[in-house]
């Protein structure tokens, strides 16, 4: 069978696209070439190899139409922050908190592992749109890689296919992405990026934010370098409306580390008792925003699709997120029942009698491990999400009124707090921190800082991009509010002290409200808060004695925390901003 194909038509700057898949099939030596036009022919074609080959398993299509499941090598089930370099002429403009290495060696390294890595297999090329077409901050990218895997994901993600090579300039001015398997082998596996060429090279790995490369990888390393010489901003952002009942609505964009609750804010809907109130989804995970003519900070979401986490999703902590599921989607490392149905730790009802886990070993309540892999996650077009906001195709995308930061912390951070302004509030962001969780290979459940949840996708030197964001105030005449969270802390007992998921509904009709001058707030040490009387309880039974702890601060806790936040600003000392360190005097001298 012949799979060499090619587009009939010739949209401007195909030729280089042509030069650059040209380059890369005589390193890699595939045995064909495949291009991808999105189409829906192409997805049954493709989806028919995938499952000959055994890359991914049909699931019971009465009750999950459209669904697969795919296994991956249990050595490769999560972000590799150890592997991943960006690749500028200078080590200093990568910044300590990156891995750097030199542009010219690195090429060489991965040419030389790239060589002739394809002989036998297929290289797809999947040309891919970031971005709602004419948007003016949307992106296309080229990727080539021998996984049909990826390929399948990257028809979720993004818009795949003809319309992305339809958004091409004609100046060349597209990322160009290599992804290579090779066999998998963690000591060759390196995820590289090259700010100043627009190239991104991944090999060795099959998951995720490894390989989806218009995610992690240009959506915010590439795109957060691109939007610092450009003047906008690549952020770990979901992106949310919210309608009153009056119908008004208000935008927000939240940053809130990997594994942090991103997808679940975005999906929430309202406890019953707030009648009339709605909540829609723009983005889970990545925003692009930038100052508007008007004096706003107008936010898109780059992607298409949902890459969620897993365990704990179920009809009561996100309903949407279930709907979303049911059909078109691709399971990665969750268990599967015997009739083809899936599960994981935290799903609805009782937990099944047999199961094969994510090793695809059999599994029973009694083993010992989980049968899902605590990073397993469902791959879902975004347009099976009930909640959808119509604003997701708009190609200015919204007007962002609050900007919330949020890290998982059993202890130290209240529920929520205002910023005094701007410059306050990107020392929350610049100065966050989080327990690490399995969305990224290494030790689970430590504390470290993570500033505006982008600690793993800078692609540029810290220091600077807080510069950045302190510059980009001066290109806002009304700048969002800004706002920290914490929907993690936990009380004495070890549980939380919030309930969470759709409950947080509370919190943001207060970020709302502040917005809109609709709330009143008490000034603290570290912020604006909210007294308990003036939080809207309707429906919600919640003791004062639990409020006072949930919302205290501590002053020997903070003391602490400002070590250690002086801690890591030390390391980005270089090029930090004086007036973050103004700030940290200011808040040593109130508290
Ligand atoms: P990435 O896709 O890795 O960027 O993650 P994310 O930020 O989208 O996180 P997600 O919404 O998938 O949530 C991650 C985990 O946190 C899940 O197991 C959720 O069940 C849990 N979680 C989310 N929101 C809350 C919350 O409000 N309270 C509690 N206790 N857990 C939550
Ligand atoms: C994250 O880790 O923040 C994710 C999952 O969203 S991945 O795409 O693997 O990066
Ligand atoms: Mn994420």
């Amino acid at each position: 069978m012949t799979i060499d194909r090619k587009f009939g038509m010739a949209p401007g700057g195909f030729e280089s696209v042509e030069k650059f898949v040209e380059k890369y099939r005589a390193i890699c030596e595939p045995d064909q070439v495949f291009w991808c036009d999105g189409s829906e022919d192409e997805k049954k074609f493709l989806l028919q190899q995938a499952v000959s080959a055994g890359v991914l398993e049909p699931l019971n299509q009465d009750i999950l139409p459209g669904c697969y499941y795919h296994r991956s090598n249990p050595n490769d089930v999560a972000r590799v922050e150890q592997c991943t370099y960006i690749c500028t002429p200078s080590r200093e403009d990568a910044g300590p908190t990156n891995n750097w290495a030199a542009p010219r060696d690195m090429y060489e390294k991965l040419h030389g592992l790239l060589r002739s890595s394809m002989r036998g297999r297929t290289m797809y090329v999947v040309p891919y749109l970031m971005g709602p077409p004419g948007s003016p901050l949307r992106m296309v990218g080229i990727e080539l890689t021998d996984s049909i895997y990826v390929v399948l994901n990257m028809r979720i993600m993004s818009r795949m296919g003809r319309v992305a090579l339809e958004q091409l300039t004609g100046k060349g001015d597209f990322n160009r992405g290599v992804h290579c398997t090779l066999n998998l082998d963690p000591a060759q596996r390196f995820i590289c990026h090259f700010p100043q060429d627009n190239a991104i090279i991944s090999v060795g790995s099959g998951y995720g934010g490894n390989v989806l490369l218009g995610k992690k990888c240009l959506a915010l390393r590439i795109g957060s370098s691109l939007g610092r010489q450009q003047g906008w901003l690549a952020e770990h952002m979901l992106l949310l409306s919210v309608e009153s009942p009056t119908g008004d609505k208000t935008y927000v964009a939240a940053a809130f580390p990997s594994a942090c609750g991103k997808t679940n804010f975005s999906m929430m809907i309202p406890p019953a008792s707030f009648e009339g109130w709605k909540v829609k989804t723009i983005g889970d995970d990545i925003a692009w925003m930038r100052p508007g003519k008007d004096g706003r900070l107008w936010a898109i979401n780059p992607e298409a699709g949902y890459f969620g986490v897993a365990p704990g999703t179920n009809f009561a902590t996100n309903p949407n997120a279930m709907r979303s599921i049911q059909s078109d989607t691709i399971y990665t490392n969750v268990a599967v029942t015997p009739n083809g149905d899936v599960w994981w730790e935290g799903k609805d009802g009782p937990v099944p009698e047999n199961l094969t886990d994510w090793k695809g070993n059999p599994w029973t309540p009694q083993s010992l491990e989980k049968a899902a892999h605590p990073n397993s996650r469902f791959t879902a077009p975004m347009q099976n999400n009930p909640a959808l906001a119509p604003e997701v195709n708009h190609p200015d995308g919204v007007p962002i009124s609050a900007i919330i930061f949020g890290g998982r912390r059993a202890t130290t951070m209240p529920l929520v707090f205002q910023s005094f302004n701007w410059i306050h509030g990107v020392y929350l962001g610049a100065t966050m921190a989080s327990e690490t969780t399995a969305a990224a290979a290494g030790e689970l459940g430590k504390v470290r800082r993570d500033p505006m949840a982008m600690l793993p996708f800078c692609g540029y030197h810290m220091g600077d991009y807080f510069n950045h964001w302190l510059n980009i105030r001066r290109e806002l005449n009304d700048p969002p509010r800004i706002f920290h969270v914490n929907w993690f802390r936990k009380g004495k007992d070890g549980s939380f002290l919030w309930p969470g998921y759709g409950e947080n509904f509370r919190v943001l009709k207060w970020v709302i409200d502040r917005c809109r001058g609709r709330a009143p707030a008490r000034e603290t040490a570290i912020g604006w808060m909210p007294r308990f009387n003036e939080f809207d309880w309707q429906g919600l039974p919640f003791a004062k004695s639990q409020w006072d702890e949930l919302m205290q601060y501590d002053a020997a806790e903070w003391r602490r925390e400002l070590l250690w936040q002086e801690e890591f600003l030390l390391t980005v000392h270089d090029r930090l901003p004086k007036e973050l360190i103004f700030q940290r005097e200011l808040l040593i001298s109130r508290l």
